[in-house]
């Protein structure tokens, strides 16, 4: 089977999807594309502007909980969704959420915090296999990169503001799913690779990692993605934005 994950570095749903093909040891080649350039890319091969895409013998599919269904299908074992359709529907409900509210909001802090930090950009370029830009080119073209991403994500500074408020409540929702066992259990699901993906790349800032690691969904995030390093250093968030977190 010919498989094709065309993804950005980093980007929370591609982890979401490269996961899972781990999960269900499929082998897979990755084309990778530069932000913001995927969206042309993408739209042109799959009719959608976001990545992850794939291509399974040709097939494409676009759409982090699209894709997870089709290796469920392709590979039934181990399973990411449950065989009872009421765990099922509840891990679905959980996904959906990852995908409709957690997704964007990740996207959201991410793309203000490179605006005012544009040197964090090679941080988070590690783990690219794309020739690398040097730094002072990458710093020249940050403000027309983060601006496109912070358009095309609805992000601006009132949304960071709101976003660094909803923090708690949105920590306090992922433990909860924890505590009653739809995510965090010993064999992952589609909503943990879904959240917990996006749980991961907000631990790349040291000053959320803070609030999220002593916590169950912190924990459990930890356990899926062992290796993810802290990219952005304490203080990339404005401290008093912070303090409502
Ligand atoms: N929620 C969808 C879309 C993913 C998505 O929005 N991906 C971002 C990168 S993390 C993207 O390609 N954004 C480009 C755009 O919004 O046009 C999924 O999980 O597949």
């Amino acid at each position: 089977m010919d498989i094709r994950l065309y993804l950005v570095n980093g980007s929370h749903p591609c982890v979401t999807v490269e996961k899972a093909l781990q999960i269900k040891g499929l082998p897979y080649s990755v084309v990778e594309l530069p932000p913001p350039a995927h969206m042309a890319v993408m739209k042109l091969r799959f009719g959608k502007r976001t990545v992850p895409g794939i291509e399974i013998d040709g097939e494409k599919i676009s759409g982090s909980r699209e894709i997870l269904r089709r290796l469920d299908l392709i590979v039934p074992e181990p399973p990411i969704f449950p065989a009872d359709p009421a765990e099922r529907a509840r891990v679905e409900e959980a996904e959906a959420w990852g995908d409709d509210i957690l997704q964007p909001l990740v996207r959201r802090l991410l793309w203000p915090t490179f605006r005012a930090h544009p040197e964090l950009l090679a941080a988070y370029s590690e783990g690219s296999k794309l020739p690398p830009i040097p730094a002072p080119v990458l710093k020249a073209s940050a403000p027309l990169i983060t601006a496109i991403e912070m358009k095309a994500n609805g992000a601006s500074e009132v949304t960071y503001r709101e976003d660094l408020r909803t923090i708690p409540a949105i920590l306090d929702h992922i433990d909860g799913l924890v505590a009653d066992g739809t995510i965090g259990g010993e064999e992952p699901n589609a909503a943990d690779l879904q959240i917990l993906a996006s749980l991961d790349l907000l631990m790349t800032m040291a000053d959320l990692r803070a609030l999220i690691e002593p916590r169950p969904c912190g924990q459990a995030t930890l356990r899926l993605f062992p290796d993810t390093p802290v990219r952005a250093p304490g203080g990339s968030i404005p401290a008093d934005l912070l303090a409502a977190a």
